[in-house]
């Protein structure tokens, strides 16, 4: 399957302008469906970081036009952003599935889902205050909230767009300025993305995009001493490494949200066939490579065998190809690596004696396919049961009571998300409020909104994105004596 898309923009995006990387190296972009090199792009490192921070950090001085504007023009600028990415949908959508291979429908939800996202943050940009406080004694003070200066936004490649738009929207709202490092194995569409700030008429500087690897240019960010908050989405041990780095430079502010090994708890009064297509989906959508994937499917044990069996045919049916197939429900992994991980953990589910009911292998045929893969008889003991896969594999374990399957959900030291499936209210509520994640579904999975914050418990990060409990954002107090003030009533 192929794409006619034109692979415009394979630049770095600095002051509103594309440059090349200052060491002229470029990395190559390989679609996943067919494992071949798509594009060749700019690769940034240390110097082009310190560059690109030297934009945003100008854009952000006290009298540039960027910190003159009015929250509301701020506000108008990513509304012109969100209808340029919408007027571009299908472009930006094609480009998403060559870099990341996953089907259109989902690439174009994803796109959609963005262009959400940042409506909710252009609606919010004016609406940012403080408040005034009482005080003993003849004082007047209030709180101002202020935007925390150059953010370093590093965007893995699970959803390239959206959690881009996830990171963008609130800091722009709030009057930051960025540099954004799209992961490696899919800069195209942020590439696209970038060029529509400057046709937004974002003022030069205030958003730059530095392409390139992690421990490169993504550590020049993390490191970097002018950069005063950064907004990971990634894997716990790299997540680890920020908040490091942070601590061996400036102290700056750090927010993470990492992996996951979340709980899907299928009581025994649950709609069957409901839940085990929703038991399904929540691994198996874009091949399992979601952070908060239902990874452990937990099932009573009196409709265990039954549900086992209705899981298994349910994989067999799933759908798995080029994203560019309209059949495909879903796509590859998105690298070698990922696909050797995967393996790696599938064979280590069968040594420790997983039950493999289907799938198991690489499909024959070129890119990073893996086949939709069933294990029943699953314990927290073994890898498969502990570790984050990030593939198309189900695991299901069997519980007996409400309470020991509370205390195995929790037995993991990721805390991200949990699903709950019963009829039963008390119960749901019950599981829901004990289970130490920050997300829990009942009778849904993967429901996500721009008006509901996410983020984790444990190590499965620090902080929370959507909503407005972004830290973008300092809390300032700010005292004033006997400073005269007009009533407003
Ligand atoms: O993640 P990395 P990888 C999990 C998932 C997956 C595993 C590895 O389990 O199998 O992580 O994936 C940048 N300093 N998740 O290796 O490396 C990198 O360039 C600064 C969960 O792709 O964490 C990319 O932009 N940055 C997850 C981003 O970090 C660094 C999404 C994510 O890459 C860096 C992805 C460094 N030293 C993977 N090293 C989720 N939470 O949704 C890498 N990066």
């Amino acid at each position: 399957m192929a794409s006619n898309v034109n692979i415009e923009f394979r630049k770095l995006f600095i002051n509103n302008e594309w440059v090349d990387s200052k060491s002229g190296k470029t990395f190559p972009v390989i679609n996943p469906s067919t494992g071949e090199s798509v594009a060749d792009i700019q690769e940034a490192d240390e110097a082009d970081v310190n560059q690109a921070v030297q934009a945003a950090k100008k854009a952000f001085e006290r009298k540039s036009t960027w910190t003159q504007m009015n929250a509301s023009q701020r506000g108008e600028l990513l509304i012109r952003l969100a209808h340029l990415i919408k007027d571009n949908v299908s472009i930006i959508t094609e480009l998403n599935t060559i870099d990341s291979g996953k089907p259109l429908t989902a690439s174009i939800g994803e796109v959609l889902q963005g262009v959400s996202l940042l409506t909710y943050y252009a609606g919010l940009a004016d609406k940012i205050n403080g408040q005034t406080l009482l005080s003993d004694g003849p004082v007047f003070s209030y709180t101002r909230r202020e935007p925390i200066g150059v953010c370093g936004l590093i965007v893995p490649w699970n959803f390239p767009i959206s959690i881009l738009c996830m990171k963008i929207g609130p800091a722009l709202a709030a009057g930051c300025t960025l540099v954004i490092k799209p992961a490696e194995q899919t800069p195209l569409a942020s590439l696209f993305i970038a060029s529509l700030f400057k046709k937004a008429e974002f003022p030069a500087g205030v958003v730059n995009m530095v392409p390139g690897y992690g421990p490169t240019a993504g550590a020049a960010i993390s490191n970097h001493m002018d950069i005063a908050k950064v907004s990971f989405t990634g894997s716990t041990e790299v997540g680890k490494l920020i908040l490091k780095a942070s601590a061996d430079s400036n102290l700056k502010k750090v927010s993470l949200e990492l992996g996951g090994k979340s709980p899907n708890i299928i009581f025994a009064d649950a709609d069957l066939d409901y839940a085990v297509e929703m038991a399904h989906q929540s691994i198996m959508y874009h091949s399992g490579q979601i952070c908060c994937a239902g990874s452990r499917t937990y099932v009573h044990e009196d409709i265990y065998e039954e549900f086992v069996k209705r899981s298994v045919e349910r994989a067999k049916k799933r759908v798995v190809g080029d994203g560019f197939d309209k059949k495909s429900e879903s796509g590859p992994q998105v690298d070698e690596d990922s696909l050797k991980k995967i393996l790696d953990l599938i064979e280590s589910g069968k040594k420790e004696g997983a039950k493999l009911h289907c799938g198991g292998k690489r499909m024959d045929r070129s890119g990073y396919f893996v086949e939709p893969t069933v294990f029943s008889d699953v314990n927290e003991n073994m890898r498969i049961g502990r570790e984050e896969i990030f593939g198309p594999v189900q695991s299901i374990f069997k519980f007996k009571t409400i309470d020991e399957v509370i205390e195995k959900a929790n037995n993991t030291h990721y805390g991200l998300a949990a699903c709950v499936f019963t009829k039963d209210l008390e119960t749901s509520l019950t599981v829901a409020h004990a289970i130490k994640a920050g997300t829990i579904w009942v009778n849904c999975v993967n429901y996500f909104s721009p008006q509901q914050p996410f983020g984790g418990y444990k190590q499965s990060g620090i902080g929370r994105e959507l909503l407005v409990y972004n830290k973008i954002l300092r809390l300032s107090l700010l005292y004033s004596l006997q400073i005269k003030t007009c009533k407003i009533i």
